[in-house]
């Protein structure tokens, strides 16, 4: 894992209706982030946040959809500062509503593909933002990234995605809310994701470990993609969209501790964090805790963690 850190903020809070996230950047400084990464021995490269241009007037057929203009800049402006930031070490995108992924995995892959290396993607999230504009009824494009990912349905006035990821190199971990033309996508494109149906019957570990093997094997990038809403509303209240039943405190520190520990991780985001209805500010303190395990904080050394 690389430890120069690269933040990049991203404040962007066009692809849902729930106003926020944009102080979600500043929220992550205030919770001593880039303090927290620095103690940890990282070195951390804070470039502030992304500005992206003025909208163009472009619209949508579907009716519903809002603030499209607005999502195709920032994901035009977010893949570029995510290109560039692949190439200078670790970028962590702190977002923002999960809509910035349009943007950040667009650079991420940009890079991939010109390092010839398979590009995997890790999407901790109750939701599987599967739609696409054409299929979203909420009209919240935070809700279509993923489809955006692996190059599949219409996506208008986006720019095409640089290299689309396979549905096999993506893992949906820790879902429990999919519409139903999700549902029939995902069906269509043979994507199985990983439920909290599954977690609660195998546990945490074994899914991870086998999709982890899988980056191995291929020698592949790993982008993660952590979204407020995967932990549950009990621990983490600042997110507009709480889905009862997701990952613990526990289970979501031990995600984050594998993660450091396979070494494979290439990328991050930091979604859906809304400071507004955060609570003297626990979730955006757990989720700087969380990426601090991801970098490697431990209670303690274990030569053997069997035993
Ligand atoms: N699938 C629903 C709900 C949703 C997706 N992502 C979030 N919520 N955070 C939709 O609006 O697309
Ligand atoms: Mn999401
Ligand atoms: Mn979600």
């Amino acid at each position: 894992m690389n430890h120069h850190c690269i933040l990049v903020g991203a404040p962007v809070d066009s692809g849902q209706s729930n106003p926020g996230c944009l102080m979600g950047p500043a929220s992550y400084r205030v919770a001593g982030l880039a303090e927290t990464l620095t103690d940890l021995g990282c070195t951390v490269d804070d470039r502030g946040d992304v500005a992206p241009r003025a909208p163009a007037p472009v619209s949508s057929r579907n009716p519903a959809v809002h603030h499209l203009p607005e999502t195709v800049e920032w994901t035009k402006a977010l893949a570029s500062a995510g290109e560039a930031a692949m190439a200078a070490g670790f970028p962590i995108f702190l977002g923002g509503d999960h809509s910035l992924s349009l943007g950040s995995v667009a650079g991420v892959a940009a890079h991939a593909r010109q390092q010839q290396r398979p590009l995997f993607v890790l999407w901790l999230d109750a939701h599987s933002d599967f739609h696409t504009p054409m299929t979203t009824s909420s009209g919240n494009l935070h809700g279509t990234p993923m489809a955006y990912i692996a190059g599949l349905g219409e996506f208008e006035a986006f720019p095409p995605f640089p290299d689309p990821v396979p549905t096999d190199r993506i893992c949906l971990f820790g879902i429990r809310s999919v519409d139903t033309d999700e549902r029939k996508a995902l069906h269509a494109h043979g994507i199985t994701p990983v439920d909290m149906r599954e977690l609660d019957e195998r546990g945490f570990v074994a899914p991870l470990c086998g999709f982890l093997d899988q980056v191995r094997a291929a020698n592949g990038l790993l982008h993660v993609s952590l979204d407020v809403d995967f932990l549950d509303p009990s621990i983490a209240p600042a997110v507009g969209t709480t889905v009862p039943g997701g990952a613990t405190f526990r289970e979501a520190h031990l995600v984050m501790e594998m993660l450091h520990e396979s070494q494979l991780v290439s990328s991050l985001d930091l979604v859906e964090l809304n400071p507004f209805l955060d609570e003297r500010g626990r979730t955006a303190q757990l989720m700087v805790d969380l990426t601090a395990s991801l970098m490697g904080r431990k209670v303690f050394d274990r030569v053997n963690r069997t035993n």
